[in-house]
């Protein structure tokens, strides 16, 4: 039996790190998919303890809010860096990360007709920090000599800018390789070519 649950839309939206670090460190997900008719019912949503998804069950322990979730697997399958100066600085990473995935979400569900060139055009701003910390680690991962929770998060909100910007990485040799470098992680590469991962949209609305 899978020791995980994910309850969640038929999106990668805020569960595509997730999704790969679980992959990666060779543990079952076991899903619920939930349909935007079952959620416009209400009940679900009146369940769900700040009404939204997704929810990540663990035994009894439930959780919502994507980015504990992420800590939580971070710390049981360590990814959250070797001591608490290094769990900070990936906190700090994370935190980063979930600035740009919001102006991202505000793009695509309010904004995408009207300000998606600015946002490609201002987008290198927002990446050169990344760019910066990648390009002074020996590891090739943010934080210390292994990959940790942030790097999930970081690498899966990359492939969606890809996406949307395809050159948006064209100035950032360093993010490039380590997107490409992530990507050939092998039980990485196996989840981003399995159809059921491959079929769900990036996003609700059908925007990329
Ligand atoms: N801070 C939370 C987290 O990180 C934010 C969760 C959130 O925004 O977990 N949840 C959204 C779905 S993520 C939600 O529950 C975006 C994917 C959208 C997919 C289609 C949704 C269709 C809904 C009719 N939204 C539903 C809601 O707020 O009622």
């Amino acid at each position: 039996m899978a020791p995980y649950t994910l309850t969640y839309f038929p999106v990668k939206g805020r569960c595509g790190a997730l999704k790969m670090m679980l992959a990666d460190n060779d543990q079952q997900l076991k899903e619920n998919m939930v349909s935007i008719e079952e959620w416009m019912k209400g009940d679900m949503k009146g369940s769900c303890l700040f009404g939204q998804l997704p929810k990540f069950e663990d035994g009894d322990l439930v959780l919502y809010q994507s980015n504990a979730m992420l800590r939580h697997l971070g710390r049981k399958h360590g990814a959250y860096g070797k001591n608490d100066c290094e769990a900070s600085l990936i906190d700090m990473m994370n935190d980063a990360v979930e600035d740009l995935r919001l102006k991202y979400i505000k793009l695509i569900y309010q904004e995408y007709e009207t300000g998606k060139e600015a946002y490609c055009k201002d987008l290198p701003n927002h990446l050169k920090p990344f760019e910066s910390v990648l390009s002074k680690s020996k590891s090739g991962f943010l934080v210390g000599d292994q990959i940790s929770f942030a790097d999930y998060n970081l690498f899966d909100l990359l492939l969606n800018h890809k996406v949307l910007c395809s050159a948006s990485l064209d100035s950032f040799p360093t993010l490039k390789s380590y997107v490409d470098k992530i990507a050939a992680r092998p039980k990485i590469k196996a989840l981003l070519e399995c159809e059921n991962f491959k079929k769900l949209p990036i996003n609700g609305n059908g925007k990329q």
